[in-house]
């Protein structure tokens, strides 16, 4: 699973990005600071089973935290788009590639109004052009890579289209699909746009971030208001505030794990300042939620789920003994012959079946696992 953080220029993606991944990269007030991709690792979080169990983890590939299993995803940051991308305005469509290579979006946006469409100091901006402006040039571009398709007579359209778009990770199916659905029965301006419309619905499923909420008068009033116009789930965050945390958490000052924090050193004036600022947005808003975004995209957006995998069923343990040692994400309709080659692809070859360890019953191989599962792989 990969996430690719999208979105207009100067919203904060690379706040976001690093909010989640911890990886230095440059943050700016000003449009087009990021160019290259960023690449970092961040994460989908879930109840640990531990408590369940009544035991106690010791992670492998998902770290814990206060009971909480933090399991790997990654995520690419772009760089930031204009009104015209798709034909080469501001950074050009470079980064349209860029973000293709992952299987969901995040869309940032700046729901506190004071950036414009380039990304330049205004008040009173309507978000909601952003999420237009993209919505569009995206379209618009896989469009037009739809519309050079060569497609000869008595060729499979879908395969010349398939051609055209790989390396952007859409399906076969989904383009198969798309034909089928929609009747396409030529390629000019108004097929390529509803294909393109639909396979990006499908392929790249998108979650909005509706960032700054801490420099927002009335977040929720913003937010029904985009609702209502689109079609999008809209979670508001402020990564400035996660990434202060994080930092600080990193750095050995507080504690923060869930929604909350404790200051483990003495603090300064200042660093304490900052943090009752902070404490204030928790209080308000019940999180910095942009673990929210990410947990809403993965389980709710896209419908994945997260399975453990053990060894021993009864001591919940893999070879060396670790405790509900490893958590992987898989696609929705992931049966556990799926979540085997998750594991390793020896491990797939060898599969005989596999084991629920709440249960002790065993699972049928081609229903699809379920969201905290844990189970044990029978070779
Ligand atoms: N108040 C507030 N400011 C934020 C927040 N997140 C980011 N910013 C500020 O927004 C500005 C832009 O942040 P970046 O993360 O560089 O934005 P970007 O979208 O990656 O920008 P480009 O790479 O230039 O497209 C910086 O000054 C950030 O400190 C937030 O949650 N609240
Ligand atoms: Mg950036």
């Amino acid at each position: 699973m990969k996430i690719g953080v999208i979105g207009r220029t100067n919203v904060g993606k690379s706040t976001f990005f690093k909010a989640l991944t911890l990886e230095d990269v440059q943050i700016e007030d000003r449009p087009f600071t990021t160019i290259d991709p960023n690449h970092g690792v961040g994460y989908v979080t879930i109840e640990c089973p531990e408590k369940w169990f009544k035991t106690k983890c010791s992670p492998h590939n998902a770290p814990c935290e206060n009971g909480i299993r933090f399991v790997p995803i990654e995520v690419i940051d772009v760089a930031g788009l204009v009104p015209g991308a798709s034909e080469g305005r501001g950074l050009g469509n470079k980064f349209l590639s860029d973000a293709m290579e992952a299987d969901a979006l995040i869309e940032v946006i700046d729901i506190s109004g004071t950036t414009d469409s380039l990304g330049s100091h205004t008040t009173g901006y309507d978000p909601g052009k952003d999420v237009e402006m993209v919505r569009d040039e995206l379209t618009k571009w896989i469009a037009s890579i739809i519309a050079r398709a060569n497609i000869k007579s008595g060729a499979d359209p879908a395969e010349s289209i398939y051609k055209n778009l790989s390396g952007l990770k859409f399906r076969f199916e989904t383009i198969k699909d798309a034909i089928k659905t929609l009747s396409i029965k030529s390629i000019d301006e108004k097929s390529t746009l509803t294909m393109s419309e639909y396979i990006l619905k499908k392929d790249k499923p998108i979650t909005v971030a509706c960032n700054k909420m801490d420099a927002t008068h009335d977040v929720s009033s913003v937010i029904k208001d985009l609702e209502a116009r689109f079609d999008y789930r809209f979670i508001s965050c402020s990564a400035a505030a996660e990434l202060t945390l994080k930092e600080a958490h990193k750095h050995g000052f507080i504690s923060y794990s869930g929604n909350e924090f404790v200051p483990v050193k003495e603090l300064n004036a200042e660093q304490k300042k900052g943090l009752s600022i902070i404490e204030d947005i928790i209080k308000k808003h019940g999180s910095t939620g942009v673990q929210d975004v990410v947990n809403t995209l993965i389980f709710d957006v896209i419908g994945d789920k997260v399975v453990f995998t053990v060894e021993d069923e009864k001591k919940l343990t893999d070879g060396r003994g670790r405790i509900l040692p490893d958590a992987f994400v898989v696609d929705p309709d992931a049966n556990p012959r799926d979540v085997a080659t998750m594991v390793h692809s020896e491990v797939a070859e060898r599969y005989k079946g596999a084991l629920d360890c709440r249960t002790g019953l065993k699972v049928k191989n081609d229903e699809p696992v379920k969201n905290g599962q844990v189970l044990k792989i029978i070779v």
